[in-house]
């Protein structure tokens, strides 16, 4: 089953919309299978955000990430990968459609609320950056089979 890794940002979280972002991921159907709550040490935040280390805003970035704590969540299910940044809406909040979580909740670039994995290998290497591969649950069998 496809996995994405997706982060509520500190802005997010201390805006109390962490149930706000995990409803809607579950009342989609996904499946939720790591969670926690953590505050992400510097060079891991460098190493998240690698790609973008040549960008004017890296620092800012870096900066805000480790503000705070984020709630770092690993989810599963048929085109999560893409699906879920649907979710999200575009990365400028600006931009971001009324119905996504960027659209109804960020108003900033910088501060808009979630992460998401964009690509398979994306997926795979965040989600091996933040999670063991025994922090991640196993379901003997889809929760809903009425989604699939
Ligand atoms: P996304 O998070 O939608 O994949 P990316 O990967 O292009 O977007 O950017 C990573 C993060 O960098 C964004 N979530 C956003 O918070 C931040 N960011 C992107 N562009 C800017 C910018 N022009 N100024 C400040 N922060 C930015």
């Amino acid at each position: 089953m496809e996995k994405t890794y997706l982060m509520v940002k500190p802005d997010g979280v201390q805006r109390n919309l962490i149930g706000e972002v995990v409803a809607r991921f579950e009342k989609k159907g996904f499946q939720l299978v790591g969670a926690k709550l953590m505050n992400i040490p510097r060079e891991l935040a460098e190493e998240h955000y690698g790609e973008h280390k040549e960008r004017p805003f890296f620092g800012e970035l870096v900066d805000f990430i480790t503000s705070g704590p984020v709630f770092a969540m690993v989810w599963q299910g048929e085109n999560v990968i893409s699906t879920a940044r649907q979710m999200m809406g575009a990365t400028n909040p600006k931009d971001a459609a009324p119905g996504t979580i960027r659209g109804d909740f960020g108003v900033t670039v910088g501060k808009n609320v979630i992460h998401g994995s964009d690509s398979p290998e994306s997926a795979e290497r965040e989600i091996g950056l933040f999670f063991k591969q025994e922090e991640l649950a196993e379901y003997s069998k889809l929760i809903n089979e009425w989604v699939y």
